[in-house]
Protein backbone atom coordinates (compact mmCIF):
# COMPACT_ATOMS: atom_id res chain seq x y z
CA UNK A 1 0.00 0.00 0.00
CA UNK A 2 1.28 3.50 -0.40
CA UNK A 3 1.60 6.37 2.16
CA UNK A 4 -0.24 9.49 1.24
CA UNK A 5 3.12 11.47 0.34
CA UNK A 6 6.36 10.83 -1.84
CA UNK A 7 9.18 8.21 -0.39
CA UNK A 8 12.34 10.39 0.31
CA UNK A 9 15.55 8.69 -1.38
CA UNK A 10 19.21 9.44 -0.64
CA UNK A 11 21.87 7.76 -3.04
CA UNK A 12 25.67 6.80 -2.26
CA UNK A 13 27.69 6.76 -5.34
CA UNK A 14 26.27 6.94 -9.32
CA UNK A 15 28.11 10.59 -9.41
CA UNK A 16 28.43 12.24 -12.68
CA UNK A 17 29.58 9.47 -15.59
CA UNK A 18 28.33 6.47 -13.41
CA UNK A 19 26.16 4.23 -15.60
CA UNK A 20 24.00 2.00 -13.03
CA UNK A 21 23.60 4.81 -10.59
CA UNK A 22 21.70 6.91 -13.85
CA UNK A 23 19.78 3.67 -13.86
CA UNK A 24 18.29 3.66 -10.65
CA UNK A 25 17.76 6.93 -10.53
CA UNK A 26 15.57 6.36 -13.85
CA UNK A 27 13.60 3.23 -12.32
CA UNK A 28 12.76 5.27 -9.38
CA UNK A 29 11.20 7.95 -11.16
CA UNK A 30 8.87 5.31 -13.39
CA UNK A 31 5.93 5.79 -10.78
CA UNK A 32 6.54 9.00 -9.15
CA UNK A 33 6.24 7.33 -5.86
CA UNK A 34 9.72 8.59 -5.11
CA UNK A 35 11.89 11.76 -4.78
CA UNK A 36 15.56 11.95 -4.38
CA UNK A 37 16.33 14.56 -2.10
CA UNK A 38 20.06 14.18 -0.93
CA UNK A 39 23.19 11.97 -1.58
CA UNK A 40 27.02 11.12 -1.44
CA UNK A 41 27.64 10.75 -5.23
CA UNK A 42 31.56 10.10 -4.74
CA UNK A 43 34.70 9.63 -3.16
CA UNK A 44 35.71 12.47 -4.09
CA UNK A 45 33.44 15.68 -2.32
CA UNK A 46 34.29 18.18 -5.44
CA UNK A 47 32.71 15.32 -8.36
CA UNK A 48 29.83 14.56 -5.19
CA UNK A 49 29.23 18.35 -5.39
CA UNK A 50 28.83 18.73 -8.81
CA UNK A 51 26.91 15.48 -9.40
CA UNK A 52 24.42 16.95 -6.60
CA UNK A 53 23.98 19.95 -8.83
CA UNK A 54 23.22 18.04 -12.01
CA UNK A 55 20.17 16.90 -10.53
CA UNK A 56 18.80 20.02 -8.87
CA UNK A 57 19.29 19.05 -5.14
CA UNK A 58 19.26 21.18 -2.18
CA UNK A 59 23.33 21.74 -1.27
CA UNK A 60 22.95 21.43 1.77
CA UNK A 61 21.51 17.57 1.01
CA UNK A 62 25.06 16.50 -1.24
CA UNK A 63 27.33 15.26 1.15
CA UNK A 64 31.30 15.07 1.17
CA UNK A 65 31.35 11.32 2.81
CA UNK A 66 28.43 8.61 3.44
CA UNK A 67 29.02 9.11 7.03
CA UNK A 68 28.53 12.99 7.03
CA UNK A 69 25.39 12.19 5.06
CA UNK A 70 24.12 9.76 7.83
CA UNK A 71 24.71 12.37 10.76
CA UNK A 72 23.11 15.35 8.26
CA UNK A 73 20.31 13.30 7.65
CA UNK A 74 19.69 12.41 11.34
CA UNK A 75 20.12 16.13 12.00
CA UNK A 76 16.95 16.95 10.13
CA UNK A 77 13.27 16.67 11.58
CA UNK A 78 11.93 13.29 10.60
CA UNK A 79 9.56 14.64 7.71
CA UNK A 80 12.45 15.98 5.75
CA UNK A 81 14.42 13.03 6.51
CA UNK A 82 15.46 10.41 4.29
CA UNK A 83 13.23 6.98 4.39
CA UNK A 84 15.80 5.25 2.30
CA UNK A 85 19.10 4.90 0.68
CA UNK A 86 19.94 3.64 -2.34
CA UNK A 87 23.00 2.42 -2.81
CA UNK A 88 25.28 2.48 -5.83
CA UNK A 89 29.10 1.90 -4.84
CA UNK A 90 31.49 -0.53 -5.84
CA UNK A 91 30.61 -4.12 -4.35
CA UNK A 92 34.23 -2.76 -1.52
CA UNK A 93 31.74 -0.22 0.07
CA UNK A 94 28.48 -2.02 -0.04
CA UNK A 95 28.82 -3.06 3.91
CA UNK A 96 29.83 0.00 5.14
CA UNK A 97 27.51 2.03 3.60
CA UNK A 98 24.56 -0.05 4.42
CA UNK A 99 25.70 -0.67 7.89
CA UNK A 100 26.06 2.99 8.14
CA UNK A 101 22.18 3.27 7.33
CA UNK A 102 20.98 0.62 8.80
CA UNK A 103 22.35 1.46 12.16
CA UNK A 104 21.01 4.91 11.46
CA UNK A 105 17.48 3.37 11.04
CA UNK A 106 17.23 4.39 7.39
CA UNK A 107 15.91 1.33 5.14
CA UNK A 108 18.24 0.28 2.48
CA UNK A 109 18.33 -0.77 -1.42
CA UNK A 110 21.66 -1.66 -2.93
CA UNK A 111 22.82 -3.12 -6.17
CA UNK A 112 24.38 -6.59 -6.64
CA UNK A 113 26.38 -8.40 -5.29
CA UNK A 114 25.71 -7.82 -1.90
CA UNK A 115 28.85 -7.24 -0.34
CA UNK A 116 32.59 -8.03 -0.74
CA UNK A 117 32.85 -11.89 0.76
CA UNK A 118 30.40 -14.39 2.10
CA UNK A 119 31.15 -13.27 5.97
CA UNK A 120 30.56 -9.83 5.30
CA UNK A 121 27.55 -11.01 4.16
CA UNK A 122 26.65 -13.04 6.90
CA UNK A 123 27.48 -10.05 9.20
CA UNK A 124 25.10 -7.54 7.10
CA UNK A 125 22.37 -10.19 7.52
CA UNK A 126 22.63 -9.87 11.28
CA UNK A 127 22.26 -6.02 11.34
CA UNK A 128 19.42 -6.10 8.70
CA UNK A 129 17.45 -8.82 11.38
CA UNK A 130 18.84 -6.73 14.38
CA UNK A 131 16.77 -3.32 12.60
CA UNK A 132 13.88 -4.52 11.21
CA UNK A 133 14.13 -2.63 8.39
CA UNK A 134 14.18 -3.15 4.78
CA UNK A 135 17.02 -4.49 2.70
CA UNK A 136 16.44 -5.35 -1.02
CA UNK A 137 18.96 -6.14 -3.52
CA UNK A 138 18.71 -5.00 -7.10
CA UNK A 139 19.23 -8.35 -8.81
CA UNK A 140 16.86 -6.21 -11.42
CA UNK A 141 16.47 -9.50 -14.09
CA UNK A 142 13.86 -10.68 -11.44
CA UNK A 143 11.91 -7.60 -12.42
CA UNK A 144 10.90 -8.82 -15.88
CA UNK A 145 7.56 -9.47 -16.11
CA UNK A 146 8.04 -12.79 -18.36
CA UNK A 147 10.89 -14.11 -15.45
CA UNK A 148 7.41 -13.81 -13.08
CA UNK A 149 4.78 -15.46 -15.26
CA UNK A 150 7.82 -18.02 -15.87
CA UNK A 151 8.30 -18.27 -12.28
CA UNK A 152 4.31 -18.53 -12.10
CA UNK A 153 4.45 -21.42 -14.31
CA UNK A 154 6.68 -23.21 -12.58
CA UNK A 155 5.14 -22.75 -8.79
CA UNK A 156 2.04 -23.79 -10.54
CA UNK A 157 3.24 -26.90 -12.06
CA UNK A 158 2.99 -26.61 -15.64
CA UNK A 159 6.79 -27.92 -16.14
CA UNK A 160 6.57 -30.93 -14.24
CA UNK A 161 9.10 -31.98 -11.86
CA UNK A 162 12.17 -29.71 -12.74
CA UNK A 163 14.95 -32.04 -14.39
CA UNK A 164 17.32 -29.38 -15.68
CA UNK A 165 18.03 -25.30 -15.50
CA UNK A 166 20.46 -23.61 -18.31
CA UNK A 167 21.21 -20.08 -17.67
CA UNK A 168 23.88 -18.90 -19.51
CA UNK A 169 25.21 -14.84 -19.97
CA UNK A 170 27.78 -13.89 -22.39
CA UNK A 171 28.79 -10.52 -22.99
CA UNK A 172 31.71 -9.40 -25.06
CA UNK A 173 32.77 -6.40 -23.76
CA UNK A 174 36.01 -7.38 -22.13
CA UNK A 175 37.36 -9.15 -25.11
CA UNK A 176 39.76 -5.87 -25.51
CA UNK A 177 41.96 -5.22 -22.69
CA UNK A 178 40.14 -1.97 -21.74
CA UNK A 179 41.48 -2.01 -18.32
CA UNK A 180 44.82 -1.82 -18.93
CA UNK A 181 45.89 1.30 -19.15
CA UNK A 182 49.29 2.60 -20.59
CA UNK A 183 50.79 2.95 -16.94
CA UNK A 184 49.43 -1.33 -15.89
CA UNK A 185 46.65 0.30 -13.97
CA UNK A 186 43.48 -1.26 -13.62
CA UNK A 187 40.82 1.11 -14.89
CA UNK A 188 37.72 -1.28 -14.99
CA UNK A 189 37.53 -1.86 -11.18
CA UNK A 190 35.46 -4.93 -11.96
CA UNK A 191 38.66 -6.62 -12.74
CA UNK A 192 40.65 -5.55 -9.37
CA UNK A 193 40.27 -7.86 -6.76
CA UNK A 194 40.78 -4.99 -3.93
CA UNK A 195 37.74 -3.53 -5.26
CA UNK A 196 35.65 -6.34 -6.56
CA UNK A 197 36.08 -9.52 -4.60
CA UNK A 198 37.32 -13.22 -5.59
CA UNK A 199 35.87 -12.72 -8.72
CA UNK A 200 35.39 -10.45 -11.89
CA UNK A 201 32.93 -11.83 -14.20
CA UNK A 202 31.14 -14.24 -11.49
CA UNK A 203 30.45 -11.72 -9.39
CA UNK A 204 29.14 -9.38 -11.94
CA UNK A 205 27.27 -11.69 -13.96
CA UNK A 206 27.77 -15.18 -13.16
CA UNK A 207 25.79 -13.98 -9.69
CA UNK A 208 22.65 -12.04 -11.94
CA UNK A 209 22.22 -15.83 -14.30
CA UNK A 210 21.98 -17.58 -10.78
CA UNK A 211 19.92 -15.26 -9.32
CA UNK A 212 17.48 -15.54 -11.80
CA UNK A 213 17.51 -19.47 -12.07
CA UNK A 214 16.80 -20.01 -8.42
CA UNK A 215 14.24 -17.11 -8.51
CA UNK A 216 12.28 -18.81 -11.71
CA UNK A 217 13.00 -22.33 -10.16
CA UNK A 218 13.08 -22.11 -6.56
CA UNK A 219 16.07 -24.50 -6.66
CA UNK A 220 18.96 -24.23 -4.79
CA UNK A 221 22.27 -25.07 -5.75
CA UNK A 222 24.18 -27.48 -3.30
CA UNK A 223 27.16 -28.60 -5.04
CA UNK A 224 29.11 -26.99 -7.98
CA UNK A 225 31.78 -27.71 -10.10
CA UNK A 226 33.26 -24.77 -11.81
CA UNK A 227 36.21 -23.64 -13.90
CA UNK A 228 37.10 -20.18 -14.62
CA UNK A 229 39.21 -18.92 -17.11
CA UNK A 230 41.23 -15.45 -17.39
CA UNK A 231 41.59 -15.54 -21.47
CA UNK A 232 42.70 -11.86 -21.48
CA UNK A 233 46.48 -12.26 -20.01
CA UNK A 234 47.76 -9.46 -17.78
CA UNK A 235 43.82 -10.12 -15.41
CA UNK A 236 44.11 -10.86 -12.21
CA UNK A 237 40.40 -11.73 -12.10
CA UNK A 238 38.44 -14.31 -14.46
CA UNK A 239 36.66 -13.19 -17.45
CA UNK A 240 34.89 -16.28 -18.16
CA UNK A 241 33.80 -19.41 -16.41
CA UNK A 242 31.60 -22.87 -16.75
CA UNK A 243 29.71 -23.80 -13.65
CA UNK A 244 27.68 -27.44 -13.42
CA UNK A 245 25.42 -27.77 -11.18
CA UNK A 246 23.50 -30.10 -8.50
CA UNK A 247 20.56 -28.75 -7.11
CA UNK A 248 18.70 -29.69 -3.79
CA UNK A 249 16.13 -32.90 -5.09
CA UNK A 250 18.04 -33.85 -7.89
CA UNK A 251 18.08 -31.13 -10.52
CA UNK A 252 21.25 -30.49 -12.53
CA UNK A 253 21.92 -27.31 -13.77
CA UNK A 254 24.33 -25.59 -16.18
CA UNK A 255 25.22 -21.88 -15.64
CA UNK A 256 28.04 -19.92 -17.59
CA UNK A 257 29.43 -16.55 -17.25
CA UNK A 258 31.67 -14.93 -20.00
CA UNK A 259 32.90 -11.08 -20.75
CA UNK A 260 34.53 -12.12 -23.92
CA UNK A 261 32.17 -13.34 -25.71
CA UNK A 262 32.79 -11.32 -29.01
CA UNK A 263 29.71 -9.60 -30.35
CA UNK A 264 27.31 -10.76 -27.41
CA UNK A 265 26.19 -7.83 -25.89
CA UNK A 266 23.94 -9.05 -22.74
CA UNK A 267 23.10 -12.57 -23.88
CA UNK A 268 21.12 -13.82 -20.88
CA UNK A 269 19.38 -16.43 -21.22
CA UNK A 270 17.75 -19.19 -19.83
CA UNK A 271 16.10 -22.58 -19.91
CA UNK A 272 14.18 -24.89 -17.61
CA UNK A 273 13.41 -28.18 -18.63
CA UNK A 274 10.62 -30.36 -16.45
CA UNK A 275 8.92 -33.72 -16.91
CA UNK A 276 5.89 -31.97 -18.51
CA UNK A 277 7.14 -29.23 -20.56
CA UNK A 278 9.85 -26.71 -20.63
CA UNK A 279 10.57 -22.85 -20.87
CA UNK A 280 12.35 -20.26 -22.83
CA UNK A 281 13.27 -16.37 -22.20
CA UNK A 282 15.83 -14.14 -23.42
CA UNK A 283 16.98 -11.15 -22.00
CA UNK A 284 17.12 -9.37 -25.04
CA UNK A 285 13.95 -10.53 -26.29
CA UNK A 286 12.18 -9.74 -22.37
CA UNK A 287 8.91 -9.61 -23.71
CA UNK A 288 8.13 -12.82 -24.47
CA UNK A 289 8.23 -16.31 -22.91
CA UNK A 290 8.12 -19.49 -24.93
CA UNK A 291 6.82 -23.04 -23.43
CA UNK A 292 7.71 -26.38 -25.27
CA UNK A 293 7.06 -29.91 -24.87
CA UNK A 294 7.36 -33.24 -26.87
CA UNK A 295 3.30 -33.43 -28.36
CA UNK A 296 2.77 -29.82 -29.76
CA UNK A 297 4.60 -27.17 -30.83
CA UNK A 298 5.96 -24.11 -29.18
CA UNK A 299 3.79 -21.87 -27.54
CA UNK A 300 4.70 -18.09 -27.54
CA UNK A 301 3.22 -16.08 -24.25
CA UNK A 302 3.52 -12.29 -24.33
CA UNK A 303 4.23 -9.26 -22.08
CA UNK A 304 0.62 -7.70 -21.27
CA UNK A 305 -1.77 -9.90 -22.33
CA UNK A 306 -4.58 -10.81 -19.65
CA UNK A 307 -3.83 -14.34 -20.05
CA UNK A 308 -1.00 -14.00 -18.06
CA UNK A 309 -0.29 -14.76 -14.25
CA UNK A 310 -1.22 -11.72 -11.77
CA UNK A 311 2.29 -11.51 -10.91
CA UNK A 312 3.00 -10.77 -14.07
CA UNK A 313 0.37 -8.38 -15.07
CA UNK A 314 1.26 -6.35 -12.20
CA UNK A 315 4.79 -5.97 -13.64
CA UNK A 316 3.48 -4.37 -16.38
CA UNK A 317 2.66 -0.35 -16.85
CA UNK A 318 2.42 -0.30 -21.09
CA UNK A 319 -0.09 -1.92 -23.06
CA UNK A 320 0.91 -4.73 -24.98
CA UNK A 321 3.02 -4.19 -28.16
CA UNK A 322 4.72 -1.63 -26.48
CA UNK A 323 7.78 -3.48 -25.58
CA UNK A 324 9.44 -2.26 -21.89
CA UNK A 325 12.60 -3.47 -20.43
CA UNK A 326 15.60 -2.97 -18.77
CA UNK A 327 14.61 0.18 -16.93
CA UNK A 328 10.70 -1.22 -15.98
CA UNK A 329 12.41 -4.21 -14.65
CA UNK A 330 14.65 -2.23 -12.19
CA UNK A 331 11.60 -0.35 -11.67
CA UNK A 332 9.58 -3.34 -10.31
CA UNK A 333 12.24 -3.86 -7.73
CA UNK A 334 12.12 -0.36 -6.62
CA UNK A 335 8.14 -0.37 -6.41
CA UNK A 336 8.38 -3.67 -4.32
CA UNK A 337 10.92 -2.28 -1.73
CA UNK A 338 9.13 1.12 -1.76
CA UNK A 339 5.54 -1.00 -0.65
CA UNK A 340 7.57 -2.45 2.03
CA UNK A 341 9.09 0.73 2.71
CA UNK A 342 5.71 2.69 3.05
CA UNK A 343 3.97 -0.52 4.81
CA UNK A 344 7.18 0.29 7.77
CA UNK A 345 5.96 3.96 7.95
CA UNK A 346 2.40 3.57 8.05
CA UNK A 347 2.85 0.48 10.97
CA UNK A 348 1.20 -2.34 8.55
CA UNK A 349 2.23 -5.89 8.30
CA UNK A 350 3.59 -7.27 5.16
CA UNK A 351 1.34 -9.04 3.17
CA UNK A 352 1.18 -12.80 3.24
CA UNK A 353 3.64 -14.57 1.05
CA UNK A 354 5.87 -11.23 1.58
CA UNK A 355 6.70 -8.66 -1.07
CA UNK A 356 8.26 -9.87 -4.51
CA UNK A 357 11.58 -8.14 -4.26
CA UNK A 358 15.26 -9.86 -4.12
CA UNK A 359 16.58 -9.97 -0.18
CA UNK A 360 19.59 -10.15 1.89
CA UNK A 361 19.40 -13.73 2.08
CA UNK A 362 19.16 -13.83 -1.64
CA UNK A 363 22.31 -11.72 -1.55
CA UNK A 364 23.87 -13.83 0.71
CA UNK A 365 23.01 -16.99 -1.17
CA UNK A 366 24.81 -14.87 -4.31
CA UNK A 367 28.13 -14.82 -2.10
CA UNK A 368 27.77 -18.35 -1.44
CA UNK A 369 27.66 -19.72 -4.83
CA UNK A 370 30.70 -16.84 -6.14
CA UNK A 371 32.84 -18.00 -3.12
CA UNK A 372 32.15 -22.06 -4.17
CA UNK A 373 33.07 -21.23 -8.14
CA UNK A 374 36.23 -20.09 -7.09
CA UNK A 375 36.61 -22.53 -4.73
CA UNK A 376 35.71 -25.32 -7.10
CA UNK A 377 38.12 -23.69 -9.85
CA UNK A 378 40.86 -22.71 -7.60
CA UNK A 379 40.59 -27.15 -7.08
CA UNK A 380 40.98 -28.04 -10.36
CA UNK A 381 37.42 -28.16 -11.03
CA UNK A 382 36.34 -30.73 -8.27
CA UNK A 383 32.92 -30.70 -7.38
CA UNK A 384 32.46 -28.53 -3.98
CA UNK A 385 29.46 -27.99 -1.52
CA UNK A 386 27.67 -24.73 -1.89
CA UNK A 387 27.19 -23.27 1.99
CA UNK A 388 24.00 -22.64 2.87
CA UNK A 389 23.01 -19.02 3.04
C1 LIG B 1 28.59 -5.08 -16.73
O1 LIG B 1 28.96 -6.39 -16.88
C2 LIG B 1 27.12 -4.93 -16.34
O2 LIG B 1 26.85 -3.55 -16.35
C3 LIG B 1 26.80 -5.48 -14.93
O3 LIG B 1 27.57 -4.86 -13.93
C4 LIG B 1 25.32 -5.34 -14.65
O4 LIG B 1 25.00 -5.86 -13.39
C5 LIG B 1 24.53 -6.06 -15.74
O5 LIG B 1 23.17 -5.84 -15.52
C6 LIG B 1 24.90 -5.53 -17.11
O6 LIG B 1 26.30 -5.61 -17.29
Amino acid sequence: MKLNRKLRMGMVGGGRGAFIGSVHRMATRLDGEIDLVAGCFSADPAKSRLSGADLFLAPGRVYATYQDMVRGELALPADQRIDFVSIVTRNNMHYAVAKAFLEAGIHVICDKPLCFTLAEGRKLRAIVRKSGLVFALTHNYTGYPMVKEARAWVRGGKLGRLLKVVVEYPQGYAITALEQKADGAISNWRMDPSIAGVSNCMGDIGTHAHNLARYITGLEIEEICAELSTFIPGRPLDDDGNCLLRFAGGAKGILFASQVSSGDENNLNIRVYGTKGSLEWHQEDPNELVFKRADAPPVVSRRGNSYLSPAAQDATRTPFAHPEGFIEAFANVYRAAATAIADAAAGRKAPKGGYDFPTVDDGIAGMAFIESAVKSSQRGARWVKVPKA
